[in-house]
Protein backbone atom coordinates (compact mmCIF):
# COMPACT_ATOMS: atom_id res chain seq x y z
CA UNK A 1 0.00 0.00 0.00
CA UNK A 2 3.04 1.98 1.03
CA UNK A 3 4.79 1.71 -2.26
CA UNK A 4 1.43 2.26 -4.44
CA UNK A 5 1.34 5.52 -2.69
CA UNK A 6 5.02 6.52 -2.98
CA UNK A 7 4.59 5.36 -7.00
CA UNK A 8 1.38 7.50 -6.94
CA UNK A 9 2.88 10.48 -5.38
CA UNK A 10 6.01 10.32 -7.69
CA UNK A 11 3.94 10.78 -10.60
CA UNK A 12 1.46 13.86 -9.26
CA UNK A 13 5.43 15.26 -8.23
CA UNK A 14 6.48 14.51 -11.65
CA UNK A 15 3.57 15.79 -13.56
CA UNK A 16 3.26 18.62 -15.99
CA UNK A 17 0.37 20.01 -17.91
CA UNK A 18 0.64 21.43 -21.31
CA UNK A 19 -3.18 21.91 -22.06
CA UNK A 20 -6.30 22.82 -19.75
CA UNK A 21 -7.24 19.29 -21.23
CA UNK A 22 -4.22 17.84 -19.50
CA UNK A 23 -4.93 19.53 -16.45
CA UNK A 24 -8.64 17.70 -16.33
CA UNK A 25 -7.18 14.68 -17.20
CA UNK A 26 -4.90 14.54 -14.11
CA UNK A 27 -8.14 15.37 -12.09
CA UNK A 28 -9.94 12.30 -13.51
CA UNK A 29 -7.25 10.24 -12.75
CA UNK A 30 -6.05 11.42 -9.56
CA UNK A 31 -8.85 13.05 -7.93
CA UNK A 32 -11.54 11.52 -10.08
CA UNK A 33 -14.38 9.46 -8.53
CA UNK A 34 -12.56 6.19 -10.06
CA UNK A 35 -8.97 7.65 -10.03
CA UNK A 36 -6.19 6.22 -8.36
CA UNK A 37 -6.50 7.95 -4.75
CA UNK A 38 -10.06 6.84 -4.69
CA UNK A 39 -9.06 3.27 -5.68
CA UNK A 40 -6.08 3.45 -2.41
CA UNK A 41 -8.79 4.73 -0.06
CA UNK A 42 -11.12 1.66 -1.20
CA UNK A 43 -7.98 -0.64 -0.43
CA UNK A 44 -7.08 1.28 2.84
CA UNK A 45 -10.67 -0.66 4.69
CA UNK A 46 -8.42 -3.49 4.21
CA UNK A 47 -4.95 -2.44 6.03
CA UNK A 48 -4.10 -3.87 9.36
CA UNK A 49 -5.35 -1.96 12.30
CA UNK A 50 -2.11 -1.27 13.63
CA UNK A 51 -0.82 0.18 10.28
CA UNK A 52 -4.28 2.33 9.74
CA UNK A 53 -3.01 4.82 11.36
CA UNK A 54 0.60 5.72 9.68
CA UNK A 55 -1.11 4.31 5.95
CA UNK A 56 -4.07 6.94 6.93
CA UNK A 57 -1.94 9.86 7.20
CA UNK A 58 -0.01 9.19 3.94
CA UNK A 59 -2.84 8.99 2.18
CA UNK A 60 -4.57 12.01 2.71
CA UNK A 61 -1.19 13.89 2.32
CA UNK A 62 -1.39 12.54 -0.92
CA UNK A 63 -4.71 13.88 -1.94
CA UNK A 64 -3.81 17.26 -0.69
CA UNK A 65 -0.61 16.71 -2.85
CA UNK A 66 -2.78 16.16 -5.22
CA UNK A 67 -5.03 19.29 -4.95
CA UNK A 68 -2.68 21.47 -4.47
CA UNK A 69 -0.92 20.53 -7.67
CA UNK A 70 -4.43 20.72 -9.50
CA UNK A 71 -4.80 24.03 -8.49
CA UNK A 72 -1.57 25.68 -8.95
CA UNK A 73 -1.81 24.41 -12.35
CA UNK A 74 -5.54 25.62 -12.69
CA UNK A 75 -4.25 29.47 -11.49
CA UNK A 76 -0.59 29.37 -13.78
CA UNK A 77 -3.42 28.49 -17.19
CA UNK A 78 -5.56 31.54 -15.90
CA UNK A 79 -2.53 33.62 -15.01
CA UNK A 80 -1.60 32.91 -19.14
CA UNK A 81 -5.01 33.42 -20.04
CA UNK A 82 -5.45 37.06 -18.62
CA UNK A 83 -1.57 38.03 -20.01
CA UNK A 84 -3.25 37.31 -23.47
CA UNK A 85 -5.89 39.42 -22.66
CA UNK A 86 -4.17 42.93 -21.39
CA UNK A 87 -3.78 45.31 -24.16
CA UNK A 88 -0.24 46.11 -25.42
CA UNK A 89 -0.04 49.67 -24.41
CA UNK A 90 2.97 50.02 -26.96
CA UNK A 91 0.83 49.17 -29.97
CA UNK A 92 0.12 52.15 -32.29
CA UNK A 93 -3.57 52.94 -31.58
CA UNK A 94 -6.28 52.40 -33.96
CA UNK A 95 -7.13 56.26 -35.84
CA UNK A 96 -10.48 57.88 -34.72
CA UNK A 97 -11.89 59.49 -37.58
CA UNK A 98 -13.27 63.24 -36.82
CA UNK A 99 -17.11 63.38 -37.13
CA UNK A 100 -18.02 66.23 -39.58
CA UNK A 101 -20.65 68.25 -39.65
CA UNK A 102 -24.06 67.28 -41.01
CA UNK A 103 -24.65 68.57 -44.71
CA UNK A 104 -28.42 69.96 -43.21
CA UNK A 105 -26.27 71.77 -40.25
CA UNK A 106 -24.06 73.43 -42.86
CA UNK A 107 -26.63 74.45 -45.21
CA UNK A 108 -28.64 76.11 -42.56
CA UNK A 109 -26.24 77.38 -40.31
CA UNK A 110 -24.81 79.19 -43.72
CA UNK A 111 -28.26 80.69 -44.22
CA UNK A 112 -28.43 81.88 -40.62
CA UNK A 113 -25.18 83.54 -40.93
CA UNK A 114 -26.50 85.39 -44.21
CA UNK A 115 -29.28 86.70 -42.91
CA UNK A 116 -27.43 87.78 -39.36
CA UNK A 117 -24.84 89.71 -41.83
CA UNK A 118 -28.61 91.87 -42.35
CA UNK A 119 -29.31 92.19 -39.02
CA UNK A 120 -31.53 88.75 -38.09
CA UNK A 121 -31.52 87.74 -35.06
CA UNK A 122 -32.29 83.54 -34.65
CA UNK A 123 -35.17 82.66 -32.81
CA UNK A 124 -36.22 79.22 -32.05
CA UNK A 125 -39.65 78.09 -30.33
CA UNK A 126 -42.06 74.71 -29.66
CA UNK A 127 -42.47 72.25 -32.13
CA UNK A 128 -45.91 71.22 -30.39
CA UNK A 129 -48.40 73.68 -30.67
CA UNK A 130 -51.60 74.77 -30.50
CA UNK A 131 -54.26 75.90 -33.17
CA UNK A 132 -54.04 79.68 -32.96
CA UNK A 133 -50.41 80.03 -33.31
CA UNK A 134 -50.02 77.65 -36.24
CA UNK A 135 -53.01 78.56 -38.20
CA UNK A 136 -55.33 81.13 -36.83
CA UNK A 137 -53.15 84.28 -35.83
CA UNK A 138 -51.58 83.57 -39.51
CA UNK A 139 -54.87 84.24 -40.96
CA UNK A 140 -55.65 80.45 -41.88
CA UNK A 141 -59.38 80.10 -42.67
CA UNK A 142 -61.30 77.57 -40.83
CA UNK A 143 -61.81 75.33 -44.03
CA UNK A 144 -58.03 75.12 -44.91
CA UNK A 145 -56.64 72.21 -46.28
CA UNK A 146 -53.90 72.27 -44.07
CA UNK A 147 -55.44 71.83 -41.02
CA UNK A 148 -56.93 68.75 -42.31
CA UNK A 149 -55.54 65.49 -40.41
CA UNK A 150 -54.52 64.53 -43.74
CA UNK A 151 -51.63 67.52 -44.40
CA UNK A 152 -51.16 67.84 -40.10
CA UNK A 153 -50.25 65.39 -37.44
CA UNK A 154 -52.73 66.53 -34.50
CA UNK A 155 -52.10 65.39 -30.89
CA UNK A 156 -55.14 65.68 -29.79
CA UNK A 157 -58.32 67.10 -31.35
CA UNK A 158 -60.46 70.19 -28.98
CA UNK A 159 -58.02 71.55 -28.09
CA UNK A 160 -56.66 71.31 -31.19
CA UNK A 161 -52.56 70.38 -30.14
CA UNK A 162 -50.38 69.64 -33.29
CA UNK A 163 -47.02 69.26 -34.85
CA UNK A 164 -46.42 72.65 -35.83
CA UNK A 165 -46.50 72.66 -39.83
CA UNK A 166 -43.80 75.70 -40.37
CA UNK A 167 -41.58 77.95 -37.97
CA UNK A 168 -44.07 80.40 -38.41
CA UNK A 169 -45.80 79.56 -35.49
CA UNK A 170 -42.58 80.55 -33.61
CA UNK A 171 -42.72 83.74 -35.20
CA UNK A 172 -46.13 84.72 -34.01
CA UNK A 173 -44.94 83.86 -30.05
CA UNK A 174 -41.94 86.07 -31.02
CA UNK A 175 -44.32 88.87 -31.94
CA UNK A 176 -46.82 87.96 -28.83
CA UNK A 177 -42.93 88.35 -26.34
CA UNK A 178 -40.94 90.96 -28.47
CA UNK A 179 -40.75 94.80 -28.86
CA UNK A 180 -41.26 96.46 -32.17
CA UNK A 181 -39.43 95.99 -34.43
CA UNK A 182 -38.84 92.59 -35.34
CA UNK A 183 -35.85 90.93 -37.19
CA UNK A 184 -35.51 87.58 -37.26
CA UNK A 185 -34.98 83.74 -38.38
CA UNK A 186 -36.70 80.89 -37.33
CA UNK A 187 -34.99 77.71 -38.01
CA UNK A 188 -36.69 74.60 -37.28
CA UNK A 189 -37.76 71.12 -37.30
CA UNK A 190 -41.23 70.92 -39.24
CA UNK A 191 -44.22 68.18 -39.72
CA UNK A 192 -46.43 67.63 -42.03
CA UNK A 193 -48.81 64.40 -42.96
CA UNK A 194 -46.95 63.77 -46.27
CA UNK A 195 -45.99 60.61 -48.15
CA UNK A 196 -42.50 60.17 -48.00
CA UNK A 197 -40.79 60.19 -51.38
CA UNK A 198 -37.48 61.49 -53.42
CA UNK A 199 -38.85 65.34 -52.82
CA UNK A 200 -40.73 65.01 -49.51
CA UNK A 201 -40.50 64.44 -46.01
CA UNK A 202 -43.10 63.80 -43.22
CA UNK A 203 -40.39 65.87 -41.23
CA UNK A 204 -38.45 68.55 -42.72
CA UNK A 205 -36.35 71.97 -41.93
CA UNK A 206 -37.34 75.03 -42.34
CA UNK A 207 -35.46 78.84 -42.64
CA UNK A 208 -37.88 81.55 -42.07
CA UNK A 209 -37.31 85.25 -42.17
CA UNK A 210 -39.13 87.86 -40.49
CA UNK A 211 -38.82 91.68 -40.86
CA UNK A 212 -41.73 94.24 -39.29
CA UNK A 213 -40.96 97.79 -38.64
CA UNK A 214 -42.68 100.83 -39.49
CA UNK A 215 -42.29 101.75 -43.35
CA UNK A 216 -41.06 98.22 -44.46
CA UNK A 217 -41.89 97.48 -48.16
CA UNK A 218 -41.97 94.87 -50.75
CA UNK A 219 -38.78 96.79 -52.34
CA UNK A 220 -36.98 95.50 -48.89
CA UNK A 221 -38.04 92.51 -49.46
CA UNK A 222 -36.66 91.90 -52.87
CA UNK A 223 -33.51 93.39 -51.85
CA UNK A 224 -33.10 91.23 -49.08
CA UNK A 225 -33.72 88.51 -51.34
CA UNK A 226 -31.41 89.74 -54.21
CA UNK A 227 -28.64 89.57 -50.90
CA UNK A 228 -29.64 86.17 -50.09
CA UNK A 229 -29.29 84.66 -53.40
CA UNK A 230 -25.69 86.20 -54.52
CA UNK A 231 -24.23 84.99 -51.12
CA UNK A 232 -25.57 81.83 -51.04
CA UNK A 233 -25.46 80.80 -54.60
CA UNK A 234 -22.82 83.26 -56.24
CA UNK A 235 -21.75 86.52 -56.79
CA UNK A 236 -23.69 86.33 -60.99
CA UNK A 237 -26.59 84.40 -59.22
CA UNK A 238 -30.19 85.96 -61.06
CA UNK A 239 -33.20 85.95 -58.88
CA UNK A 240 -37.22 86.46 -60.26
CA UNK A 241 -40.22 86.45 -58.18
CA UNK A 242 -43.41 85.04 -59.83
CA UNK A 243 -47.20 85.78 -58.11
CA UNK A 244 -48.40 83.04 -55.41
CA UNK A 245 -50.38 83.02 -52.43
CA UNK A 246 -50.01 81.87 -48.87
CA UNK A 247 -52.99 82.71 -46.49
CA UNK A 248 -50.29 84.97 -44.40
CA UNK A 249 -49.00 87.00 -46.84
CA UNK A 250 -50.29 89.62 -49.42
CA UNK A 251 -49.08 89.75 -51.88
CA UNK A 252 -47.11 86.83 -52.15
CA UNK A 253 -43.97 85.43 -54.19
CA UNK A 254 -42.19 82.70 -55.33
CA UNK A 255 -38.57 83.11 -55.74
CA UNK A 256 -36.71 81.45 -58.72
CA UNK A 257 -32.70 81.66 -58.55
CA UNK A 258 -30.80 80.97 -61.65
CA UNK A 259 -29.50 77.26 -61.76
CA UNK A 260 -26.60 77.31 -60.21
CA UNK A 261 -25.52 73.74 -61.65
CA UNK A 262 -26.04 74.82 -65.63
CA UNK A 263 -25.40 78.78 -65.01
CA UNK A 264 -29.18 79.03 -66.70
CA UNK A 265 -28.76 77.02 -69.70
CA UNK A 266 -30.68 74.22 -68.87
CA UNK A 267 -29.96 70.84 -67.12
CA UNK A 268 -31.79 68.06 -66.07
CA UNK A 269 -31.94 69.40 -62.36
CA UNK A 270 -33.80 72.31 -63.47
CA UNK A 271 -35.90 70.68 -65.80
CA UNK A 272 -34.54 72.63 -68.91
CA UNK A 273 -35.50 75.94 -67.94
CA UNK A 274 -32.66 77.28 -66.42
CA UNK A 275 -34.78 78.31 -62.55
CA UNK A 276 -34.79 76.52 -59.46
CA UNK A 277 -37.71 77.70 -57.14
CA UNK A 278 -36.06 78.55 -53.92
CA UNK A 279 -38.33 79.86 -51.57
CA UNK A 280 -41.85 81.70 -50.80
CA UNK A 281 -42.03 85.30 -49.63
CA UNK A 282 -44.35 88.50 -49.36
CA UNK A 283 -45.45 91.23 -47.06
CA UNK A 284 -47.22 90.21 -43.70
CA UNK A 285 -50.84 90.09 -44.48
CA UNK A 286 -52.68 92.88 -42.67
CA UNK A 287 -54.69 91.01 -41.34
CA UNK A 288 -51.77 88.97 -39.56
CA UNK A 289 -50.47 91.91 -37.68
CA UNK A 290 -53.95 92.60 -36.67
CA UNK A 291 -54.49 89.38 -35.23
CA UNK A 292 -51.02 89.76 -33.53
CA UNK A 293 -51.64 92.66 -32.04
CA UNK A 294 -49.46 95.43 -34.45
CA UNK A 295 -51.44 98.29 -35.98
CA UNK A 296 -51.33 97.84 -39.77
CA UNK A 297 -51.45 101.22 -40.36
CA UNK A 298 -48.40 102.11 -38.81
CA UNK A 299 -46.19 99.08 -39.25
CA UNK A 300 -45.44 96.67 -42.43
CA UNK A 301 -43.24 93.78 -43.09
CA UNK A 302 -42.09 91.02 -45.34
CA UNK A 303 -41.53 87.28 -44.66
CA UNK A 304 -39.91 84.32 -46.47
CA UNK A 305 -39.76 80.85 -45.71
CA UNK A 306 -37.49 77.94 -47.16
CA UNK A 307 -37.13 74.38 -46.91
CA UNK A 308 -33.62 73.24 -45.68
CA UNK A 309 -33.24 70.27 -47.69
CA UNK A 310 -34.33 71.56 -51.08
CA UNK A 311 -31.58 74.02 -50.64
CA UNK A 312 -29.14 71.60 -49.51
CA UNK A 313 -30.63 68.87 -52.12
CA UNK A 314 -29.58 71.99 -54.81
CA UNK A 315 -26.45 72.66 -52.89
CA UNK A 316 -24.72 69.20 -53.28
CA UNK A 317 -26.61 67.59 -56.39
CA UNK A 318 -28.76 65.31 -54.07
CA UNK A 319 -31.60 63.90 -55.80
CA UNK A 320 -33.11 61.87 -53.06
CA UNK A 321 -33.66 63.95 -49.80
CA UNK A 322 -34.36 60.77 -48.04
CA UNK A 323 -30.20 60.36 -47.84
CA UNK A 324 -30.16 62.73 -45.52
CA UNK A 325 -31.90 60.83 -42.40
CA UNK A 326 -30.33 57.47 -43.14
CA UNK A 327 -27.39 59.01 -41.38
CA UNK A 328 -24.90 56.51 -43.86
CA UNK A 329 -21.30 57.31 -42.58
CA UNK A 330 -20.29 57.26 -46.75
CA UNK A 331 -22.70 59.81 -47.50
CA UNK A 332 -22.06 62.13 -44.28
CA UNK A 333 -18.55 62.19 -44.42
CA UNK A 334 -18.09 64.17 -47.83
CA UNK A 335 -19.49 67.32 -46.39
CA UNK A 336 -17.13 69.81 -44.82
CA UNK A 337 -18.00 73.30 -43.87
CA UNK A 338 -15.59 75.97 -43.64
CA UNK A 339 -16.05 77.81 -40.15
CA UNK A 340 -19.11 76.01 -39.59
C1 LIG B 1 -45.44 85.42 -40.03
C2 LIG B 1 -46.03 85.85 -41.19
C3 LIG B 1 -45.69 85.32 -42.39
C4 LIG B 1 -43.43 82.91 -43.88
C5 LIG B 1 -43.44 82.49 -45.31
C6 LIG B 1 -43.38 81.19 -47.10
C7 LIG B 1 -43.75 82.37 -47.67
C8 LIG B 1 -43.16 79.95 -47.86
C9 LIG B 1 -42.58 77.64 -47.81
C10 LIG B 1 -41.24 77.45 -48.42
C11 LIG B 1 -41.06 76.00 -48.68
C12 LIG B 1 -42.73 76.56 -46.81
O1 LIG B 1 -40.83 74.87 -46.46
S1 LIG B 1 -41.80 75.22 -47.39
O2 LIG B 1 -42.72 74.24 -47.81
N1 LIG B 1 -42.74 78.91 -47.18
O3 LIG B 1 -43.38 79.88 -49.04
N2 LIG B 1 -43.21 81.27 -45.76
S2 LIG B 1 -43.85 83.53 -46.50
O4 LIG B 1 -44.41 83.85 -43.69
C13 LIG B 1 -44.73 84.34 -42.47
C14 LIG B 1 -44.13 83.91 -41.33
C15 LIG B 1 -44.49 84.45 -40.11
C16 LIG B 1 -45.84 85.98 -38.72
Amino acid sequence: MIKNIQRIQKEIEAFRATSREEIEQFRVNFLGKKGSIATLFETFKEVAVEEKRAVGQTLNQLKTLAQEKLDSMKATFKEQDNAEKTIDVTRPGEPTRPGSRHPLSIVRNEIIEIFARMGFAVSEGPEIEDDWHNFTALNFPEEHPARDMQDTFFISKSPDILLHTHTSSVQVRDMEDQSLPIRLVTPGRVFRNEAISARAHCIFHQIEALYIDRGVSFADLKQTLDFFAREFFGPTTKVRLRPSFFPFTEPSAEMDVSCSLCGGRGCNVCKGTGWLEIMGCGMVDPNVLERNGIDPEKYSGFALGMGVERVAMLRYGVRDLRIFFENDARFLEQFTAAGF
